[in-house]
Order: structure tokens, then sequence, then C-alpha cells
């Protein structure tokens, strides 16, 4: 079901099912039925969820125990009109993975991995899912001289290329999304930012097939802009999922809720996917669902988990509807043009000029003049204080 705005929600089993084990404390929570807790989130207002292997299926269960728990939660998604949009593979909790799944230093361990996420592969085509994240959180060192760097990547390529290729061969409708993050759990995580992963993309033989996941905390724990990220990410046409929630600055992995962390950058996240980039209207849209990837606090007990899940949508309708606003005021669209907006969207060389004419233009160089232009007022803080109006005013 979709929510009332018409809006596609969807929350990772992982984040409501969260216990608040961390590294200084145990469980503050009991284990969550995960075919509770997409019946829950239906009753919320959410569209559709997403789940590692593991989050259903204990590591190591028997094939019975497989099927029996994996059909509860079938069960459940179709008796609460739930849509599971999207699977992933955990290659990060057993401590097998301690190096890694596909970059283990174990050629053992890395034959163990891709049997692991092949089998999920058919697991999610078998669910209909459309999405095959991977977030290679265990793919990195803490030390520099513990890998061969090249090998690394190497092994990385071959195990990514190995999947997409048999997605294609099997026929399945799916893609595979990428999910950066530069640090935590390990020390340095290979493909830490947006830009990393579109430069590994691209050295794929089955990159048509693999786009990216980006999460807002993991672009932002680098002192990174996340709505810059996406446009660029959107730009290449790689756009295939996100991953929303809070973070405040750089630090550890916060995964608070979507706009507790840094409100004005959530705010252009919304207002981009929302409305699409202002002066380039054919440009590539994100079409996918809004995914929550957030951690109930530790604080919290069950009400304040279903409380936070609630929040996350409830930011998203505020922002979007903010943002809406913004969009539609005739004084933010003026302030659009005064910033010169839709003047960048205009090509800078005439259409069919070459460079040659570009060079006998005396009015781009020897007649133009750069004091003059220098004095153009842009107007991006009058339109920024718009943008504030709109969100707090
Ligand atoms: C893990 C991580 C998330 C990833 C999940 C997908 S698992 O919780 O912190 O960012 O999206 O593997
Ligand atoms: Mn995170
Ligand atoms: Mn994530």
């Amino acid at each position: 079901m979709a929510h009332a705005s018409g809006i596609n929600y969807s929350f990772g089993l992982w984040t409501v099912g969260w216990n608040a084990q961390d590294q200084f404390g145990s469980a503050s929570r009991p284990h969550l039925d995960p075919a509770r807790a997409v019946r829950k989130l239906a009753e919320l207002g959410a569209w559709g969820f997403t789940f590692h292997d593991d989050d259903v299926v204990p590591f190591g269960s028997d094939d019975a125990t497989r099927d029996r728990l994996l059909g509860e939660v079938k069960t459940a998604a179709e008796e609460s009109g739930m849509t599971i949009e999207m699977v992933t593979t955990n290659l990060f909790g057993h401590p097998v993975f301690k190096d890694g799944g596909f970059t283990s230093n174990d050629r053992s361990v890395r034959r163990f991995a891709l049997r692991k996420v092949l089998r999920n592969i058919d697991l999610t085509a078998e669910l209909g899912a459309k999405t095959f994240v991977m977030w290679g959180g265990r793919e990195g060192s803490e030390y520099d001289g513990a890998k061969d760097l090249h090998a690394a990547l190497e092994r990385y390529r071959e195990g990514i290329d190995l999947v997409a290729g048999y997605i294609k061969e099997k026929g399945y409708d799916m893609r595979i999304a990428l999910e950066p993050k530069p640090n935590e759990p390990r020390g340095d995580i290979f493909l830490p930012t947006i830009g990393h992963a579109l430069g590994f993309i691209a050295q794929l033989e089955h990159g048509d097939i693999v786009g990216l996941n980006p999460e807002t905390g993991h672009e932002q724990m680098a002192g990174l802009n996340y709505t810059h990220g996406l446009a660029q990410a959107l730009w290449s046409d790689k756009l295939f999922h996100i991953d929303l929630n809070g973070q405040r600055s750089i630090k550890f992995d916060q995964d608070l809720v979507f706009g507790h962390g840094d409100l004005l950058s959530a705010f252009f996240t919304v207002d981009l996917v929302e409305n699409g980039f202002p002066g380039s209207p054919d440009a590539p849209r994100y079409t996918g669902p809004r995914h929550f990837d957030y951690k109930p606090s530790r604080t919290e007990v069950e009400a304040g988990v279903w409380d936070s899940a609630s929040a996350n949508m409830e930011m998203y309708e505020m922002l979007a509807k903010k943002s809406a606003a913004y969009r539609a005021d005739p004084e933010v669209q003026e302030a659009f043009t005064t910033a010169g907006i839709f003047e960048l969207a205009t090509p800078t060389l005439n259409p069919g000029e070459t460079v040659d004419e570009l060079l006998a233009d005396r009015s781009a160089f020897e007649d133009f003049d750069p004091e003059a232009a220098a004095e153009r007022d842009f107007g991006f803080v009058r339109l920024n204080q718009l943008a504030l109006r709109h969100l707090i005013g």
C-alpha cells in the first residue's frame, strides 16, 4: 500500500529490527519478528520493505528453517500489501567475513561469499525484487600493508562482474546497486564515496546493470554533500536506489532519522528527488522508492521504534511539501533567474559553434570586460534565505 500522499516509502527490516547492541553495550531491545515488522510498517504507511538474507534467516540455518522463515515474511508481505522492492546479502556479520567477502585475502572465503550472493540473487528474482544492493562494509582494511590493493580491486571487479553476468545469463529483471561508505566497520572501506564507485563501475564488463545506492550519512561522514552526490549519480544515469537517513557532521555512522541530521541538506535532497533539476527538465530523475536506512536510537523501546519509523516518513512528507512550495513561489523563480540557474542550462557554445569560431569571437575575450562581469550579484544568499523561509519560516 502506498502512503496517503502517494509517495512510495520503504524500510530495511534491519532498521526497525535492530536490537541496539553497539560497540559498548548489549542489546537494549528484544528480537523483533520480521513478519511483525512488515505488518507494522504497512500500518504506518510504508509501501515496501527490503532485507538481508540474514535478517530473516539466521546464518547457518538449514533449508527447512530457511523456507519456513522466508514463507512467513512472504505471507506477511502479501497480506499487508507490502512490496519487496530490494534484497541484499549480509557479507559482514559472521566472523568468516572479518577480512571481507569478495576481497578477503582468503580465497576460500571469496568463493563462499560468491555462493552466498548467488543464492540470494535467485531468491531476489523469485520474490520479484528488481534491485540488489551490495554494501561492502567489510571490504577494506585497517592497515595499508594488509592487502595488495590492486589485487583487491581486481577481485572486487571479478566478483561484481560475475554476479552481474549471472543476472543477465538467467534473464533476471534486476540491477545491482553498490552502496559506498568511507569507513566503519573497516578502517577504510573500498569504494568509499559515490565518485569512487562510479569510477569502479566504468571499469566493469557488465557495468550497464550496476549503479548506486548512496546513503545520506555515508557521504556526510566524509564531509561530502549528499545532494551533489545524488546529482552526479543521476547525471551518470546510475541512481538505482537511495538510503535516506540523518547524520550530524563527520563522526561515526549515526543512522539518525531522515532530516534529524543536516536539515537544510535534507531539504535540498528532497527538492532534487521530488522536483528534479530546476533548469534541466529533461535530465534523468530518480524514480525508485524513498528508502530509509536508519537506526532507532538505543534509548527507545518498541514504541519509540515505531515513532522513529513514522518520523522518517513525516520528515520526508513535510520536506516534500515545503520544497514544492519553494519551487512554486514566483519570488523563488525570479531569484533563480537572477542567480543564473537557467542560464547555466544553456550550452556555453552556440549550436554548431566550432572552437575556431569561439577563438574568432572578440566579444568572448578581446572585448569582454571581466571587471564589469565581476560586478554581477548572483543573489545566492537571497535565494538561500528564500529556501529557509519556506523551510522554517
Ligand atoms: C548495514 C549498513 C547499511 C547498508 C545495509 C545493506 S546493512 O546496516 O549500515 O548502510 O545499507 O547491506
Ligand atoms: Mn549508515
Ligand atoms: Mn545503507
